[in-house]
Order: C-alpha cells, then sequence, then structure tokens
C-alpha cells in the first residue's frame, strides 16, 4: 500500500504537556512516526495542494493563528512551546485580539497542545499527506495510507486540541466530497474525534462513526457520548460507540461490526478511517487491550466491506511498538483486499 510522508512533519517537538497538575514529557514525540517509518519500509513524499482545501475546512482566522503563533510567541519575549493559560468559556465575543495569550485561550482548546517553532510546517505537510493519499484513491488504488503526525480527529474548524492543529481526516473528507464522493468517516482512536464529529455535526452528506473510550472517564471528556447523533440535516449521521475502559479485542470486534454496517448503511463510495494505535494494550495514555495481531484482524475486517478508503494516522503513544502495529493494520488491509481481489 503507498504510504506517504513528509520529514518535515518531525520538526514538531513539543516539550510538554500540563497532566495531573504537572508538566510531563509529551507524548506526541516524533520519534512515533520515525518508529512507523522503520516498520513500513519507503513512504512517498506529499504533493503540495496549497491553502485550498485547508480552509475548506478550517477558519482562515484559526489558520492564520497557527502560521503565526510560535513567532508571536518569540516576540512576545518567550522561550519554548506557545502554551495557552487562560480561555473565553464565559461570555465568549468576537473580539479583535492581539495578544497571544489572548489568542491561544480563543484558538486552543486545552493544555496539552503546545506549538513550537515547526508545528505548522508538520500539520501542513501532514495534511498534505493526507490529501496526496487522497489523490491515489481517486487514481484507482483501494487503499493509501497517509502518516499524519501531529495528530488531526480533535482540531475543529477554529480550534487546535488533544495535539491536533490541522484535522487531516475532515480536510480529506471534504476534499472527497468536492470531488463527487459520497464519504463516510470511521474513526476508531481510542479517544474520540471530537473535531471531526464538530466539523461536520450539521451534515446529512457524511456519515462520522466513531468507536472510543468513554468521555466520562477519559479525554476528550465534554464529547463523544452516545446520544450525539447529530444536528439539522446531519441528524442520525453522527454516531458515537462508547466502551469502557479495559475493553479487549473480544469485546471491541462486535461494536467494530457494527460500525462497518452504519458504515455500509450509509452507502459511501469513499471512507476515511482515523486510524489510532492507541487502542494498544501497552500504550501509556489509554486503556484498552488490544494487540498487535488484533490490528492485523481489524484491518481485514475493515477491508472486507469497506469502500476504496484512505488510512489517515491519529494516535498511538507506546512508541517501540507503534510501527509493528501500523504495519499489522495495513497488512491487515492488503491480505483481506488481496482475498477480495482473487
Ligand atoms: C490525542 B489522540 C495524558 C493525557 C492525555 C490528551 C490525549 C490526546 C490524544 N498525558 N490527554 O491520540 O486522540
Ligand atoms: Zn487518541
Amino acid at each position: 500500500m503507498i504510504a506517504i510522508f513528509d520529514d518535515r512533519q518531525l520538526g514538531h517537538r513539543p516539550a510538554h504537556e500540563f497532566f495531573n497538575g504537572a508538566l510531563t514529557a509529551h507524548a506526541d514525540t516524533p520519534a512515533r512516526a520515525a518508529n512507523v517509518l522503520a516498520a513500513i519500509g519507503g513512504t512517498t513524499a506529499p504533493v503540495d495542494h496549497g491553502m485550498a482545501a485547508l480552509v475548506a475546512v478550517h477558519d482562515p482566522a484559526y489558520l492564520a493563528f497557527l502560521a503565526q503563533a510560535h513567532d508571536r510567541w518569540l516576540a512576545a519575549g518567550r522561550t519554548g512551546d506557545a502554551i495557552g493559560y487562560a480561555w473565553p468559556v464565559v461570555g465568549r465575543r468576537p473580539l479583535d485580539l492581539s495578544r497571544i495569550d489572548a489568542l491561544l485561550g480563543r484558538f486552543t482548546a486545552d493544555a496539552v497542545t503546545p506549538i513550537d517553532a515547526g508545528t505548522w510546517d508538520a500539520a501542513y505537510w501532514g495534511a498534505q499527506s493526507a490529501l496526496t493519499a487522497l489523490d491515489h484513491v481517486l487514481a484507482g488504488a483501494v487503499a493509501a495510507f497517509a502518516l499524519c503526525r501531529p495528530p488531526g480527529h480533535h482540531a475543529g474548524r477554529d480550534y487546535a486540541g488533544g495535539y491536533c492543529f490541522l484535522n487531516n481526516a475532515a480536510i480529506v473528507a471534504q476534499a472527497a466530497v468536492d470531488a463527487g464522493r459520497r464519504v463516510a468517516i470511521l474513526d476508531v482512536d481510542y479517544h474520540h474525534g471530537n473535531g471531526t464529529q464538530d466539523i461536520f455535526y450539521d451534515r446529512g452528506d457524511m456519515a462520522f462513526v466513531s468507536i472510543h473510550a468513554d468521555p466520562g472517564t477519559d479525554f476528550p471528556y465534554f464529547w463523544g457520548h452516545a446520544d450525539e447523533t447529530g444536528a439539522g440535516a446531519g441528524v442520525g449521521a453522527n454516531h458515537n460507540i462508547v466502551l469502557p475502559r479495559g475493553t479487549d479485542w473480544t469485546d471491541y470486534a462486535p461494536r467494530l461490526d457494527d460500525a462497518l454496517a452504519t458504515v455500509a448503511a450509509h452507502a459511501a463510495d469513499l471512507l476515511i478511517l482515523s486510524f489510532g494505535a492507541d487502542t494498544f494494550e501497552g500504550d501509556p495514555i489509554a486503556g484498552f487491550t488490544l494487540t498487535t495481531a488484533d490490528f492485523a484482524t481489524m484491518g481485514r475486517r475493515i477491508a472486507a466491506t469497506a469502500p476504496s478508503t484512505v488510512i489517515v494516522m491519529e494516535g498511538g503513544y507506546a512508541v517501540d511498538a507503534l510501527g509493528a502495529n501500523v504495519a499489522a493494520l495495513l497488512a491487515g488491509f492488503e491480505d483481506a483486499r488481496q482475498t477480495v481481489d482473487g
């Protein structure tokens, strides 16, 4: 399967995230991508599609903020990563903000998503990797893999959050719709893809189906509950499948089948798979117990029923096992395709 990646995606190097009352080492290290690269062999560099597909999903003011945030941080006399400390939860209104701390409050959702000197380029080229993977599928490939890092599914139209800046899955989904395809998004990251849900919540032409840890116990807490089913024209097109901490493959597999049935009912001709390997038993920030072999089974099951698929990397923080887990998913996918293709 073709895999797309750009070396500039290694340049996002957040030092810390705020967790359990302290700044701790950030879980999204460049070593994640390096471990996947070593395990899957060669990758192809993305084609630069420019800003149009990003603007189709994200607020231009947010994109301008992202591109400039770290320079503004330095201009304010700071060092290290730009990170917020005050958020406008109460009495939000559209003010013309200029202070970097105000902008961080306006355009970020939490204190686990710092911005450094390489963040914009890493996010930009990750999105270009996803768009290039879509090109391959639109040209007839049954599947293509975008090694996106940083991940994307917590980023909304005008906010970063949950280690995410540009919503790669949403960008690709909208680009596929604009190319005339009928699209479903299946998100199997351990965490709910609240950004993707938010971006398409009132859209009936796009199904969003997510299997994730109960937001009652796990990030992102405020979204991902089973009763969030869409709004307006999108009522019935948003599907949250919530599982408890400790879920293993025996309990996961039937819910994956439910999710695939929902995808099939949407009659999509193109699937975006938001793939996070943080459902792995060894993941340091998550609580499911899938094994490397289970990811191969997952790939086979999805490929057996899904239409042509763009696979977009989301989370997965057991760095030493991440490459093997991604390789297993991709191998399972290829395996099923070869069986189906004869
Ligand atoms: C991003 B993705 C532990 C706290 C974790 C943020 C999780 C972000 C996950 N250090 N909180 O993989 O969905
Ligand atoms: Zn995750």
